[in-house]
């Protein structure tokens, strides 16, 4: 019988969803007791390695799971399920792991400006012939750069294992590359096998891995043969493996019949134009019906099977009427995360809330609503504007950057700073709705949104952040905003504009550069796309100009929504033209 070890650290929903969507069936370790009974075990650990293993400690499975692992029955980890197998971790010192591999597990090196959390799709390249790799591909090891798609997965990790050619000579089966850093992305040795990435968010690649692990019989003792030295396998390529993404996104709300429909605005409006004197005009006010693109959760398999690297869903009007456990956006995400397994994000209303009758909800209550759904990760919109504020207004006279507000402005209150300290930075976005404010000719910028501003030759302006769909323009600007929220704990920045919403003439480029240059957080561009060219375009790093500081690099990953609903480009072309350009892209429709 199959079991999974969850003793709690987070969610593990998605896992038990692809094992059942491959057609097996398991149970949940109760006990340490039930250990004895596995003939085959899951670890899926989440989290932290120190709170992992003094979990596991404090519940009395540390034991029977070394015990259970010495017995030779096969044994599979997954990300903190890997590095605890390792003899300890920089993220808690003095914790001791399992020490069944040897070695310790260190932090990825910032210190040349590279961004951790390493998060998104990366190559795992089977360094070993003959052994049992499940599928894992080998060709690369040798090869130029290939598309096939089951050479990349889903990692999303601050801390990893140093390929050491000396200490994991056996156990090493596919290394990875991020930056310039070579590590273990997945180890066999005898009956064990674990990978540091999420094969249940890795699409196809990640399901076909699962199942080659679930339907083997006995565990296998080979070890497999070195494709090449492995002093040779160490060394960094001039290029890492990790792909540009391309996000789906799905704008949710319910139209005027209350159904549940996706759909998409032109600058935020999300309703059909009417004519005057028409009687779509006369019922629904100023405008026509809220334009209806579809059933969210069809449209999102559809992009799942299209190849998107992540789904996006935002419930753009929060469904303001109906308690938590009642919102049709959890049940939609129950539903999505059953049949998708790519990262999933649920932005919109993501606060301090409360029930009709009354009960209140804080926001990270809300989110672990939404975590226990199936979403990877949350969006917040409006309430991160309201949080920045608060910064800005701790500032001393004359200073504006929210970063320089004093520690005492923290409050460990907001919803950000509760839901990355719960569940990681790399769980929580910050969805920025800005919109442009032009500058009278021959005026200045207000002085506390100086840095902002941006110029096209002719005009100039800067960006004010905007809450409740673009309803409220507020007295903070795009710079403030991303570095209040990055400061309050926020892992990833989602750059809307709604200047450029629904147009299709490509991204706001100043806008994306400006946020770049002061943050350092993984970015996602949103707004505007029209053509596979936007992609490209907003994909090609921008060469540092004099007397700029930051990052000159380009962003981590692009978002579009009205060109995927309405057909006009797919998913495939859009990689297509990526891998043109020489970018790595993951390629994969099912
Ligand atoms: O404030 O925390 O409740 O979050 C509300 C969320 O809903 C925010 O993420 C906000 O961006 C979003 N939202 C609110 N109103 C609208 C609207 O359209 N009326 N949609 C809205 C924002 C922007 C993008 C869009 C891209 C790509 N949508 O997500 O999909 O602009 O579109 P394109 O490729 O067609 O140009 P809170």
């Amino acid at each position: 019988m199959l079991y999974l070890l969850d003793y709690g650290a987070g969610n593990v929903r998605s896992l038990a969803n692809s094992i059942r969507k491959l057609g097996y069936d398991f149970k949940w370790v109760q006990s340490p007791e039930d250990l004895k009974h596995a003939t085959k075990l899951l670890f899926p650990g989440v989290g932290h390695f120190g709170q992992a293993l003094s979990s596991l400690r404090s519940q009395g499975y540390a034991e029977p799971l070394k015990e259970y692992i010495a017995s030779g029955k096969p044994y599979m980890g997954i990300c903190i399920g890997m590095q605890a197998l390792f003899e300890s971790s920089d993220e808690a010192p003095g914790v001791e792991g399992l020490g069944v591999l040897p070695g310790a597990v260190g932090k990825f090196d910032s210190s040349n400006g590279q961004k951790v959390p390493h998060m998104g799709w990366n190559r795992a390249t089977a360094v070993k012939a003959g052994a049992v790799r499940y599928g894992l591909a080998e060709d690369e090891v040798t090869g130029e750069s290939s598309s096939r798609s089951s050479d990349h997965f889903y990692f999303v990790h601050s801390h990893r294992v140093a390929f050491d050619p000396n200490l994991h000579e056996d156990c090493a089966l596919t290394l990875t590359q991020y930056g310039s850093e070579v590590y273990l992305s997945s180890v066999q040795k005898g009956n064990i096998f674990a990978t540091q990435f999420h094969p249940e968010k890795s699409g196809k690649a990640g399901l076909e891995l699962l199942r080659a692990w679930l339907s083997q019989g006995d565990a296998s003792s080979s070890t497999g043969k070195w494709l090449m030295e492995p002093s040779q396998a160490a060394k960094p390529r001039s290029k890492d493996g990790l792909t540009k993404r391309i996000v789906a996104c799905l704008d949710v709300r319910s139209n005027d019949q209350g159904d549940l429909v996706v759909t998409k605005g032109e600058s935020y409006d999300v309703r059909e134009k009417a004519e005057s004197g028409s009687a779509a005009k006369a019922t629904t006010g100023s405008n026509g019906e809220v334009r209806n693109l579809g059933k969210p959760v069809d449209l999102a398999m559809r992009y799942y099977l299209e190849g998107a690297d992540e789904v996006t869903f935002l419930n753009i009007t929060s469904f303001r009427s109906s308690a938590l456990q009642d919102q049709p956006m959890l049940a939609m995400t129950e539903i999505a995360a059953a049949t998708i397994f790519v990262p999933l994000t649920i932005g919109g209303g993501i606060k301090d809330t409360v029930d009709p009758d009354g009960t209140p909800h804080s926001a990270l209550e809300v989110a672990e609503a939404y975590f226990r759904a199936g979403a990877d990760k949350v969006s917040i919109g409006s309430e991160a504007v309201t949080a920045t504020e608060t910064l800005l207004a701790a500032l001393a006279e004359g200073e504006f950057d929210p970063v320089k507000a004093p520690a005492s402005a923290l409050t460990g209150q907001t919803g950000i700073e509760r839901i990355a300290g719960a569940y990681g930075n790399q769980a929580v976005v910050v969805s920025i709705d800005p919109r442009r404010v032009y500058l009278e000719e021959g005026k200045p910028a207000p002085p506390a949104h100086a840095w902002s501003v941006v110029s096209d030759g002719e005009r100039s302006w800067w960006y004010a952040c905007t809450i409740k769909g673009g309803r409220e323009t507020r007295d903070v600007d795009v710079v403030q905003l991303a570095r209040a929220v990055t400061r309050l704990g926020a892992g990833e920045l989602l750059v809307n504009s709604i200047d450029a919403d629904g147009q299709g003439k490509g991204f706001d480029r100043q806008l994306v550069d400006l946020v770049r240059r002061y943050t350092t957080v993984p970015v996602i561009a949103s707004s505007g796309a029209g053509h596979p060219s936007h992609f490209t375009e907003i994909f090609t790093p921008k060469p540092l100009q004099a007397g700029e500081s930051g990052q000159g690099s380009s962003v981590e990953a692009a978002l579009a929504a009205g060109i995927f609903h309405r057909k006009e480009v797919s998913i495939d072309e859009v990689k297509a033209e990526l891998e043109k350009a020489g970018m790595e892209v993951r390629r994969e429709t099912l």
